[in-house]
């Protein structure tokens, strides 16, 4: 059995990815989260990797639990920080809770250029179908998932019974299933080989994403039972069950952390939360758009960050770097003149500029697209490109927008 403690666990499983190739296990079974690696596939992924781990049969190799981004970018995380580290609980009685510090995680940067596809098993959480450079490397290697985005039918659904969960149900966090799932292995875990230090570290891994993507489970149209009883399953572990200070002080915390953006640059804040789709158009032209999505509006990014020319120098030099020919920033304002959401589009080449159009076209009254800040950041001038911003009136975050998007790039 791979060590209990969490620390000594990520040592473990970053000692098996990163052997000599001779030396590694065959097959080495690594679970990853999406692109965007933010809280809920970060820790859905430590969670999924060290409850399998702990668990017969699958606990004769170590699982990996990686990072689906450059090492560099965990600093990008502070929320993640928080949710590792000790809990200020007052409830916590032991003394000698320890925290584990970001940079014991296991990234890309890691994953050795020889891991060839045929010596691993990929279990995805917070997504169904790997993208960008491990899709080339690995698709063939997925055996299982389990999720809260909408079924791209990747993932074989005839997986050996038992061997790899196949799960993929709507509700707030992947982590309330990745618990759900993992729930009884956890209790006799615990009986068997008692650790309330890192349980309690995993509990607030549990927690911190359920309470971040329900807002605190209260926005109702996100909020499933899972969520509401993943909940329970970790508070039970810390000793708070019932105690709502306790968890909203929490929430207020990882809140805090998660929305203050003011010591990061355009560049930083661009690449925090990023997923990538490329598309074939009808013509058989490729198309790549990106997405960022920006915890706060257009306005406090203007504010804050740099004004109208910082802003477009570095999404252009963010595109240029991802070689995209549609570059999409989503933003979600919560002060200035109250609650909005933003869209802005930037095409850079004709077949773009099409695509966005037919976007526009098809979803403007769906989205209810409107203007935004007069026109400030729209260019409609300068030839085969197209940039606008606008606020629209849904819910809509890139999980629904994005499908939209890519479906009429693949219409043009
Ligand atoms: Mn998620």
């Amino acid at each position: 059995m791979p060590p209990r403690s969490l620390g000594a666990f990520l040592k473990a499983a970053r000692s098996a990815l990163t052997a000599p190739a001779s030396q590694r296990p065959k097959p080495l079974t690594i679970v990853v989260g999406n692109e965007s690696a933010d809280l809920d596939s970060l820790c859905s992924a430590i969670l999924l990797a060290y409850f399998r781990s702990h668990t017969p049969p699958h606990n004769a190799s170590v699982h990996v639990p990686l990072c689906n981004l450059d090492r560099g970018d965990l600093a990008l995380r502070p929320e993640l920080q928080a949710a590792l580290s000790d809990s200020k609980s007052k409830s916590s009685s032991s003394s000698n809770l320890q925290g584990v510090p970001l940079d014991s995680l296991i990234t890309l940067t890691e994953l050795p250029d020889d891991l060839v596809a045929a010596d691993t098993r990929w279990l995805l959480v917070d997504h169904n179908a790997l993208t960008g450079d491990l899709a080339k490397r690995f698709q063939k290697s997925v055996v299982g998932c389990i999720d809260h985005h909408v079924d791209e039918r990747v993932v074989p659904s005839l997986v050996e019974k038992g061997e790899y969960p196949r799960v993929i149900e709507t509700c707030g966090s992947c982590a309330s299933l990745v618990v759900d799932y993992a729930k009884d292995a956890w209790h006799q875990l615990a009986e068997q080989e008692p650790d309330e230090a890192t349980d309690h570290i995993l509990a607030r891994l549990a927690l911190a994403p359920i309470l971040v993507d329900t807002s605190n489970l209260k926005n109702a149209s996100k909020t499933a039972d899972v969520d509401k009883q993943s909940v329970s399953v970790a508070e039970s572990v810390l000793g708070t069950v019932g105690i709502l200070e306790e968890r909203s002080a929490f929430f207020d915390e990882l809140s805090r952390l998660k929305n203050d953006l003011t010591q990061f640059t355009y560049r930083d804040i661009l690449r925090k939360d990023y997923k990538q789709w490329q598309e074939k158009t009808s013509s058989y032209a490729d198309l790549t758009a990106g997405f960022s999505s920006v915890v706060q509006g257009m306005g406090y990014l203007l504010d804050n960050i740099g004004d109208r020319e910082a802003l477009f120098n570095g999404l252009k030099k963010h595109a240029q770097e991802r070689n995209l020919d549609i570059a999409a920033v989503m933003t979600v304002q919560h002060d200035e003149g109250g609650f909005a959401r933003q869209l802005l589009l930037w095409a850079f080449n004709e077949q773009a500029v099409k695509a966005t159009n037919a976007f526009i076209e098809t979803y403007r009254e769906k989205l209810d697209l409107k203007p935004w800040g007069d026109g400030l950041l729209d260019d409609m001038a300068t030839e085969g490109e197209w940039r606008t911003c606008w606020t629209h009136g849904t819910q809509f975050s890139r999980k629904q927008v994005a499908p939209l998007l890519r479906e009429a790039m693949k219409s043009v």
